[in-house]
């Protein structure tokens, strides 16, 4: 079974990742050693930056997903600074923010950078769309799941096989299996 290290200190992408890539014969580890993020409007540079660097301190082939929701009616907030919102002032200000607009429509994206020691990065990007709830809904998931919603339900309100099937994550990852020399 292959092994690679996932660089995050996020536990919801990882135990997400962990199960898409298992099916594909594929183990994790994760490392929760951080890596420094650029501040770009990009995610695809963040993720390059963040393989190449963690590769390099590493000195072993690594795997980091940098990802982001971008809202159309906020003009791709929060983006780049999805975890940093998330933090701040998470989802129930985002939906107030989100209050009088009609304009729901929103995507989810993840970018998946791989770099082994001496190479560059390579970079894998997934996109799921969908719209901006109204409120809260369901338990599952992490982040902004509850409000995110995907042919009228909530990431959060499938069970994670389901989003798995069909995230944001689970595109950019199967394009990475399919680079991935066999
Ligand atoms: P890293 O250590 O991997 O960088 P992070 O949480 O800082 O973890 P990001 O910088 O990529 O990750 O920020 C992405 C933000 O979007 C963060 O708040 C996540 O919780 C959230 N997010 C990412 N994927 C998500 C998903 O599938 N469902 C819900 N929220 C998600």
């Amino acid at each position: 079974m292959r092994k690679i290290v996932f660089v995050t200190g996020n536990n919801g992408k990882f135990s997400e990742a962990r199960s898409i890539l298992a099916a594909k014969n594929i183990e994790l580890i994760q490392n929760s050693d951080g890596y420094p993020e650029l501040q770009e409007d990009e995610l695809e540079p963040i993720a390059s930056f963040g393989a190449k660097w963690a590769a390099e301190k590493l000195q072993i082939p690594v795997m980091v997903d940098d990802s982001g929701l971008f809202i159309n009616a906020l003009n791709g907030f929060p983006g780049p600074y999805s975890a940093f919102v998330e933090s701040k002032i998470g989802n129930k200000r985002v939906l107030k923010l989100m209050e009088d607009e009609d304009d729901r429509k929103s995507v989810f994206k993840s970018v998946i950078g791989y770099c082994e020691p001496g190479k560059e990065a390579v970079v894998f990007t997934g996109t799921v769309e969908g719209h901006i709830s109204f409120e809260e809904r369901g338990t599952g998931g992490f982040g902004y799941d509850p409000i995110f919603e995907y042919h009228g339900r909530t990431f959060a309100e499938m069970t994670d096989e389901e989003k798995n099937k069909l995230s944001h994550r689970r595109r950019a990852l199967d394009k990475f299996f399919e680079w991935l020399p066999k």
